[in-house]
């Protein structure tokens, strides 16, 4: 929907998902043949990763919501592309509606934060840190990001590189380790 000047007031929780759907201006899909390279191994191209709503606010920012499945590419969790904002200066809150996650952050000197993200629990990414989701847990994993309306997605240097470290099932655990193609 094109938004006026305002929009009604309106509550997220878990439970309120289908509301932001309901009002939601733009949709994303990415199954496994969306990503391919993102994976240390090929992805069933039909597989559900993850999707994402997006709100366009009638102010300065724009809200999107990423419902990302349970499940492994091999042994490696679930997970978002990744990006780089395109503004450099567009900084993004993440919150966790429900699920259990991780956060992976890496700076254009390709620093690098990692940091659980689970239900009630949000994240600060600051500006000209790419960030990438996992869904480490069970079930889904639903994410609120609040960003900038000029902050846009660079997804070249992610798809060239990847992030220094990945997330990988070890011994039945979710464990950070050093991405191996980097
Ligand atoms: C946008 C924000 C999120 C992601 C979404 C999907 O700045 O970070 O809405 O777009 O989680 O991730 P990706 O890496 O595929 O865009
Ligand atoms: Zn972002």
């Amino acid at each position: 929907m094109v938004k006026s000047n305002t929009l009604d007031p309106f509550s997220l929780h878990k439970e309120d998902v289908d509301t932001f759907i309901s009002n939601s201006d733009n949709y994303i899909i990415r199954k496994g043949g969306d990503m391919k390279g993102f994976f240390q191994e090929s992805a069933d191209p039909d597989k559900l990763i993850y999707e994402v709503y997006e709100i366009r606010g009638p102010h300065s920012t724009d809200m999107g919501l990423t419902i990302m499945k349970p499940g492994k590419v091999g042994k490696e969790f679930h997970m978002t592309k990744g990006h780089f904002h395109e503004s450099k200066s567009a900084d993004e809150y993440y919150f966790c509606l429900s699920g259990k996650g991780m956060i992976i952050m890496q700076s254009e000197d390709d620093e690098i934060r990692h940091m659980p993200l689970n239900e009630g629990g949000g994240v600060y990414v600051p500006s000209g840190w790419a960030h990438r989701t996992i869904n480490v847990g069970d079930e889904d994993f639903i994410l609120l990001a609040i960003f900038p309306k000029d902050a846009g997605h660079d997804y070249g240097a992610i798809e060239d590189k990847g992030f220094r470290s990945i997330v990988m099932e070890v011994d039945g655990q979710p464990q950070v380790i050093d991405n191996p193609s980097f």
